[in-house]
């Protein structure tokens, strides 16, 4: 007999094992991902529950640890399955359907494409976008046109460089930066966003947490909008996403910018922001957002130590199974500089590892600075687990 560890981190493995042993490719990867093991944490749930759900583990075979309100359960997909059925879960255990349901949809079939204004960004291969900061330091040295030129060429750069979307932003959201008047922050973005559209530059997201600047920069030709504060800012901006039709980047972050280091308190950072994206996703829908045109992002750094944007990053699964494609924007942020020691401008290697690392646990939207070495780390990424 012969035996061989295979690798159990994604179906990849047993998949082209099947294949290799003469499967066809589609039952192999139903196969392969039913097989797969999953751990899965209930929270809040009853004594009743709990007693349930340990009788059903030994029965099933599925491993079971719990405490007051909470389990953990560790079993093949195919084995939780059931769980989520109504015509097959156990008595007392109907609570956990609909949620494990939606769990184990967007494990078996992750959302093939984002739906952005006017076009659908296929994400079977990595998404790069490229940011474009028009800040203060822009204007220093002759004003708009200046400005409006270089972050052309800027733009011109990332799309060689491999960019499908470019984030315009004029507003800094580090913590203590001056705050910008909504007219200021048109009068900064706008211009280079008309620029762009007239040159067929793009498509163009813009990153704003306010209603009068993404209805403005929507008319200039923005296909979406990136709000860091994820539609929470705002109460105008989420119908004025609704109603345009634009894709939108629902960010993470607890608080504001200048509020939010102190608000970095988790006990279990991935699960807590996978729970705050999920609300904020469902109160987009609600408010008339299609679901198509949703990216969740953890926000690495906003409201973060650099401790829990590590243990984000290596959870990122827990954010990936809300079923929405998952952006990342870990690009040149002080965490990778507390891992690596190097400052701000030394800091694209470490973003593109960071975002490789991100591609592997199921991200799909990548916010970059330079687009160029992300890209090399995300092919690398891609070629290693896309063989579907
Ligand atoms: N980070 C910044 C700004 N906008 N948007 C998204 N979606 N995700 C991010 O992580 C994010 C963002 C801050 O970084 P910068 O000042 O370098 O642009």
């Amino acid at each position: 007999m012969k035996v061989t560890a295979l690798a159990a981190h994604t179906p990849e493995a047993v998949r082209a094992a099947l294949v290799a042993r003469g499967w066809d490719a589609q039952p192999a990867w139903f196969a392969a991902t039913g097989m797969q093991p999953l751990v899965v944490l209930l929270e809040d749930i009853s004594d009743a529950e709990r007693e349930a759900l340990v009788h059903w583990g030994a029965k099933a075979g599925a491993d079971v640890l719990t405490g007051a309100g909470w389990a953990l359960v560790g079993a093949a997909a195919s084995r939780l399955a059931p769980l989520a059925r109504p015509d097959r879960v156990p008595a007392g255990l109907e609570r956990l359907g609909p949620d494990l349901g939606r769990l184990l949809a967007a494990h078996a079939e992750p959302p093939p494409a984002w739906e952005i204004a006017g076009q659908r960004l296929a994400l079977d291969h990595p998404v790069i976008v490229g940011i474009i900061n028009v800040t203060p330091d822009s204007f220093s040295d002759g004003g708009r046109f200046v400005a409006v030129d270089r972050a052309i060429a800027q733009a011109e750069r990332l799309i060689a460089d491999g960019c499908e979307l470019l984030d315009v932003g004029g507003e800094s959201t580090r913590p203590g930066a001056t705050p910008v008047t909504v007219d200021d922050e048109i009068a900064r973005v706008v211009p280079v966003i008309e620029q762009l559209a007239r040159r067929r530059l793009g498509p163009i997201s813009v990153d704003t947490r306010k209603a009068p600047v993404a209805r403005a920069a929507i008319a200039a030709g923005a296909a979406v909008v990136n709000d860091v504060a994820g539609l929470a800012f705002d109460p105008e901006l989420t119908p004025v996403v609704a109603e345009a039709g634009v894709g939108v980047i629902l960010m993470h972050m607890r608080g504001t910018p200048d509020t939010m280091d102190s608000l970095a308190t988790y006990r279990h950072v991935a699960a807590e922001v996978a729970a705050e994206l999920s609300q904020t996703a469902a109160r987009a829908e609600q408010g008339g957002v299609e679901r198509e045109r949703i990216v969740v992002d953890p926000g690495f750094g906003f409201a973060k130590r650099p401790e829990q944007n590590f243990r984000l990053l290596d959870e990122l699964a827990s954010v990936v199974a809300l079923g929405y494609p998952v952006a990342v924007g870990p690009s040149r942020k002080r965490f990778l500089g507390h891992a690596t020691g190097r400052p701000v401008e030394d800091r694209d290697r470490a973003t593109a590892v960071a975002c490789a690392l991100a591609w592997e646990r199921g991200a799909r939207v990548f916010r970059v600075h330079d687009a160029a070495v992300a890209r090399e780390a995300l092919l690398v990424a891609c070629a290693t687990t896309s063989s579907r």
